[in-house]
């Protein structure tokens, strides 16, 4: 229920994006802003341009008959033709744009975080040596407390190594508005940069490609600290910690 509220709001003032709470999301965000600014005009043309047709050129009663036939009316073709490929135009430079800002990878990251994908659960190791460990129980629970935390700092640029283990998965906080596969064999790279403000919550995060028939309890949670905090924390934690529902 306490879910419920906020996705409401997301709803009818976000087009149903969650907020994002990272620098690297407003990219996204406004490339979702912007399909909506081009197809809710455009879906309100097509539909309104059905509707009228259909009511002003319905059949009357006493009117059988076949209606003057119209084709090629080519100032109508051109148009109907130059708008959407000029859409798409649009759209893709804009993709692109923001592809490359999302994409792009800082050169030195306050903070290298890497994260293993596997059949399954999560391994989050930090450059001190220190490993959070989640697997997913004998008997898993979609609503499990039991999951593993990946504590990051606020406020600075935090590099992920994404890898996988075995097969396919795919790193995913909504929150970020942002995910990426995990692929074996590759090193994914990506960097977020967290809000202050998210500082002191969590975020929940999750494998979003299918990768076996224990997937959907594949979840994480993202602990966002405060920078300040972040430094002695880390230095007090040592060592490879399975017990998995701290933060
Ligand atoms: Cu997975």
């Amino acid at each position: 229920m306490h879910e419920l509220v906020p996705t409401l709001i997301a709803t009818v003032f976000h087009w149903g994006s969650p907020n994002g709470i990272t620098q690297q999301d407003s990219n996204v965000y406004s490339l979702w802003n912007l399909t909506y600014y081009m197809a809710v005009p455009l879906g309100a043309i097509v539909v309104g341009l059905i509707i009228w047709c259909a009511v002003r050129y319905r059949e009357r009663p006493g009117e059988e008959r076949i209606p003057r036939q119209f084709q090629y009316h080519i100032p109508l073709e051109v148009i109907y033709t130059v708008v959407p490929i000029a859409m798409v135009v649009t759209l893709f430079v804009f993709v692109y744009r923001a592809e490359d800002r999302v994409d792009n990878v800082k050169a030195n990251p306050a903070l290298v975080v890497r994260v293993d994908a596997f059949q399954w659960g999560w391994r989050f190791s930090y450059p001190n040596g220190y490993q959070v460990l989640g697997s997913v129980a004998t008997e898993p629970n979609i609503n499990s407390p039991n999951l593993p935390v990946l504590t990051l700092p606020a406020g600075e640029t935090v590099q992920i190594n994404l890898f996988s283990d075995d097969v396919n998965h795919s790193f995913y906080v909504p929150a970020f508005l942002f995910k990426r596969d995990a692929i074996q064999g590759i090193n994914n790279s990506f960097d977020v940069n967290i809000s202050p403000s998210a500082a002191g919550r969590r975020y929940i995060g999750e494998c979003t490609q299918f990768c076996g028939v224990y997937h959907p309890f594949m979840r994480f949670w993202l602990y966002v600290m405060p920078k300040a905090k972040f430094g002695a924390w880390l230095a007090s934690h040592h060592g490879l910690n399975t017990s998995v529902a701290e933060g």
